[in-house]
């Protein structure tokens, strides 16, 4: 799973990626250049912690996310659309985390002028709007002149509904409304799937303030939209810290918990994605499948041959599993269940998989 870090220049990009990643990438670099920066990401889990007390294992996993920081958008590619390559490696996120600039630093003037969140939201959300709708066009047109030589051998209903579907696109495109906000239904699904259309991506809003002020109102009224405020150069500072210093750090500040990790876990929720653990003396693991997985699929995350291979998953929940403190105890109460391929894996079961090759 991939999410792609996008806002102006100067916004604080390279700032949150390197308070993810425990980088130093220089930050402050003006210019709108192309330039991608990618790193995976252990996704924070207490669960894995209570896991890893009771199995004691030899090795820990946690679930990762991919977090690429991309330079270049700089929210006036509307008319000609976003180059090739930037365009190009956006098409290929899962899903955007957009940075809007709110803090005030003297030192770092604004492109616009002055510091305003909301005009920067929808100047990057227009960008990839009006990119979309070219893509659009473009294929309308081609499937006009497709009509108009009367086919090349395709179904002429499918290319009927296919155009009904980028008809939709480009009236809803046209009113300014991104696609991220509209269901669609399998076949549709299958005839956008090609085409990285980027007001389709689920979007996580970081406003990125300074830490003296308040959390900032923004309201994003689509579906698939999130807004977090996250003061990223605090978070950097701390996250450059050695871990003993940070905790010291955290502690002084009275703050529970980093931002970060409950922004990783946003990004996480927001992709749809859940997890589910396999836990054991020699390995304590957090897999990711989407939410709706079934256990033969899930199986197959593991290991192709467990999903070819497949007889029946044994399930417990991961608060029976702790409550009860381990797979025997939970057997004799009960809570150790045998669900067959089509059970649907929930958030947090633990899972042994039994099959056969
Ligand atoms: N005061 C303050 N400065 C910030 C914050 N985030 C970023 N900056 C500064 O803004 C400049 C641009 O940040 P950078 O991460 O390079 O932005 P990018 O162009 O979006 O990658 C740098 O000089 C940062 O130190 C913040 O939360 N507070
Ligand atoms: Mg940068």
């Amino acid at each position: 799973m991939q999410l792609g870090i996008i806002g102006l220049p100067q916004s604080g990009k390279t700032t949150l990626f390197n308070a993810l990643t425990r980088g130093d990438i220089p930050t402050g670099i003006s210019g709108g250049k192309v330039e991608v920066h990618t790193a995976v990401i252990d996704v924070p889990d207490k669960r894995i912690d209570r896991l890893t007390e009771i199995f004691q294992p030899k090795k820990v996993v946690h679930a990762k996310v991919t977090y690429a920081d991309i330079a270049g958008l700089e929210g006036k590619s509307s008319e000609k659309g976003i180059s090739g390559p930037l365009l190009n490696t956006l098409s290929q996120m899962d899903g955007f985390i957009h940075v809007v600039r709110a803090f005030t630093n003297p030192s770092v003037p604004h492109s616009a002028g002055g510091v305003d969140p909301h005009r920067d939201l929808s100047t990057m959300e227009t960008d990839l709007i009006l990119n979309d709708l070219i893509l659009v066009e473009r294929k309308l047109q081609r499937l006009e002149e497709e009509r108009q030589r009367g086919g090349i051998g395709r179904d002429k209903a499918v290319v009927q509904r296919e155009t009904e579907l980028f008809e939709k696109l480009r009236a809803l495109l046209s009113d300014e409304i991104p696609l991220r906000n509209e269901s669609f239904n399998e076949e549709e699904e299958k005839m956008l799937s090609s085409y990285g259309l980027l007001s389709r991506k689920p979007q996580l809003i970081v406003i990125n303030q300074s830490e003296e002020q308040n959390p900032i109102d923004v309201e994003m009224p689509f579906a698939n939209t999130q807004v977090i405020c996250i003061p990223a150069k605090l978070e950097m500072d701390i996250a450059q810290l050695p871990a003993n210093e940070a905790k010291i750090f955290l502690q002084e500040y009275g703050i529970e918990e980093p931002s970060l990790d409950r922004f990783v876990r946003l990004s996480y929720d927001l992709l749809g994605l859940i997890s589910f653990f396999t836990a054991g003396e020699k390995e304590v693991h957090a897999w990711t499948v989407s939410q709706g997985a079934t256990a033969q699929g899930a199986a197959g995350t593991i290991h192709s041959d467990m999903e070819k291979g497949f007889i029946r998953a044994e399930v417990v929940s991961y608060e029976d599993l702790v409550s009860l403190g381990g797979f025997a105890e939970a057997r004799q109460h009960g809570k150790l269940r045998l669900e067959g391929k089509k059970y649907i894996v929930q958030n947090g079961d633990v899972l042994t998989i039994r099959f056969n090759i």
